[in-house]
């Protein structure tokens, strides 16, 4: 077929590195950019094949999210907007490490095993974040989930443009900030650290549809920094400190994006110059207390549940389970794994520590509130609830998490409740810890159990980690592959600072 001679030509353009084999990761190929130009061009192929497979547009976006800016990396979405599924992760990686004369083998053999019509027709987004590439398009990685998602449920999710995302998200904070009564221009006001990425130039795009209902302080605009660096949602949440280049005043109210604008933290430092980070987890209860309050105020009895993985704080665990009562589920990092568990739920707020993070409402419970908002029978504060609800599904991008999105969801969420940044740090106060990375000369040794809380290999690792953990007062440590750099991942928290850092100095050496 003429098709495949087309391929066989215009992959000698793009030749793969002999020797070179690269892993579909946790969230797609990532690496140094300089290595992935073969993998560009096989996973447009691939693209194509999910696209006929599926009858249904298909995304492609390029992006190494928080990774320094000489890394790039591609991952594939699939049809409502959600990563592609596990079986086809296997065919990119086997379609990525095939030697040049064996590409076309690859692809019919996928072909043949998936069934495919090759005379159906493909359509496939292509986007990419701010890092230099010869492509066009420039979005964040979430902006490209909604459009993908847009295009295949034709039009319901809202219109598939850049424009029909800024319009969809801010008429639903219009609609839910004018619930919250007299709020003053210090309330609107928000600095916001960009990451010198892609977020920066999309939240000056949407600054004009907000009018003046946000008031947007940027800094790392992307105008003189380098990409991430000294900046961005990741640097905060590890350093646990402020970017370069934020004036903040005290008790203001500050947040910061990661490069593809998929991930958010808040935080804001005290009369005393102490900084405090509101994290994943910090954003997952506050968006749940609301969203179990609002369902009271309804009358809706629908299942409320927030997922999250081993790196959420057990503070946050704790009040989840024992104050707010609300089922709490731990799953595998990774969003696809926190996605995939959150559909079990009529209501799934899943946000992994690192702030990354949406909530879920499933088919039925969308149906339900939509239903109840036509309801003449309601009396005025059910009415309320029903539309607070029901403007708080159209603000929040279900497809995955997305900085700008959770970003207007959190403000709406403060400005409803008249809370300000020390308030919701006040639902509850986080248990103190560490993150260090190890270098090992193979991180597959260690294999792990229960949503990666536990260690089942190398033999004894477990036992060792208990022991110390045993030593400290409320003390938890873990210890997993990193699915996305060649290290091994440590994590503990304790009482005290000084405890957690100790803790995870100790388990570090024991994972050598
Ligand atoms: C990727 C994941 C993120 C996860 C991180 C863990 C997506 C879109 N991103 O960035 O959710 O927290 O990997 O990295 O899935 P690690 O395995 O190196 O700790
Ligand atoms: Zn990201």
């Amino acid at each position: 077929m003429a098709q495949f001679e087309e391929v066989s030509q215009k992959s000698k353009l793009h030749p793969k590195p002999e020797g070179l084999t690269l892993q579909y990761g946790t969230a797609g190929f990532r690496t140094h950019a300089k290595h992935l130009d073969h993998i560009m061009f096989r996973m447009g192929l691939l693209a194509t094949l999910r696209s006929k497979k599926t009858k249904s547009t298909i995304g492609v976006m390029v992006t190494a999210s928080h990774n320094p800016e000489e890394d790039n990396g591609v991952k594939l979405i699939d049809p409502m907007g959600e990563m592609v599924t596990a079986m086809w992760e296997g065919y990119a990686t086997q379609l990525a490490n095939v030697e040049q004369d064996s590409l076309l083998k690859e692809l019919k053999d996928i072909i043949e095993k998936e069934d495919i019509n090759m005379s159906e027709p493909a359509s496939v987004y292509v986007g990419k974040d701010t890092r230099l590439m010869n492509y066009y398009g420039l979005v964040t990685t979430p902006q490209l989930h909604y459009m993908v998602c847009c295009c295949n449920t034709h039009g319901c999710y809202g219109s598939p443009t850049i424009e029909g995302y800024y319009q969809k998200l801010s008429q639903a904070f219009f609609l839910l900030t004018q619930n919250a009564l007299n709020r003053t221009d210090d309330q609107k006001r928000l600095l916001v650290d960009g990451a010198n990425g892609i977020g920066a130039l999309k939240m000056r795009e949407m600054e004009p549809f907000l009018r003046s209902e946000m008031q947007v302080v940027l800094s790392n605009d992307g105008s003189s920094g380098k990409l991430n660096h000294m900046c961005g949602a990741d640097y905060v949440k590890v350093q646990q400190k402020a970017p370069q280049g934020m004036n903040m005043g005290v008790g203001e109210r500050c947040c910061s994006f990661d490069g593809d604008a998929d991930r958010i933290v808040y935080y804001y430092t005290d009369s005393k110059g102490c900084f405090h980070l509101l994290d994943g987890d910090k954003i997952a209860t506050l968006i749940s207390t609301y969203l179990k309050e609002l369902l009271i105020q309804a009358g809706l009895n629908l299942q409320i549940a927030v997922v999250q993985t081993a790196y959420a704080n057990g503070s946050s665990t704790r009040y989840l389970e024992d104050v707010m009562k609300v089922t709490v589920c731990c799953t595998k990092t990774g969003v696809k794994h926190l996605h995939h568990a959150a559909q079990e739920y009529d209501i799934g707020v899943y946000f992994e520590a690192n702030g990354h993070g949406t909530v879920l409402f499933s088919r039925a419970a969308q149906k339900q509130i939509q239903e109840l908002v036509k309801d003449p029978n309601s009396n005025d504060e059910r009415k309320r609830a029903v539309k607070l609800l029901e403007s708080t599904i159209n603000l929040i991008n279900q497809t995955v998490g997305d900085a700008i999105s959770d970003m207007l969801v959190i403000e709406a969420v403060l400005a409803i409740r008249g809370m300000s940044a020390q308030d919701w740090d006040a639902i509850y106060t986080d248990l103190p810890n560490r993150q260090l990375k190890v270098t090992v000369s193979d991180r597959r040794v260690i294999d792990t159990t229960d949503a990666e809380r536990r260690a089942v290999s190398p033999e004894g690792l477990q036992d060792t980690i208990d022991s110390l953990v045993k030593k400290y007062k409320s003390a938890r440590s873990f210890v997993r592959p990193s699915g996305t750099e060649d290290v091994v991942r440590v994590y503990a928290e304790a009482d005290t600072q000084e405890s957690a850092d100790s803790l995870a100095h100790e388990v570090s050496l024991a994972v050598y």
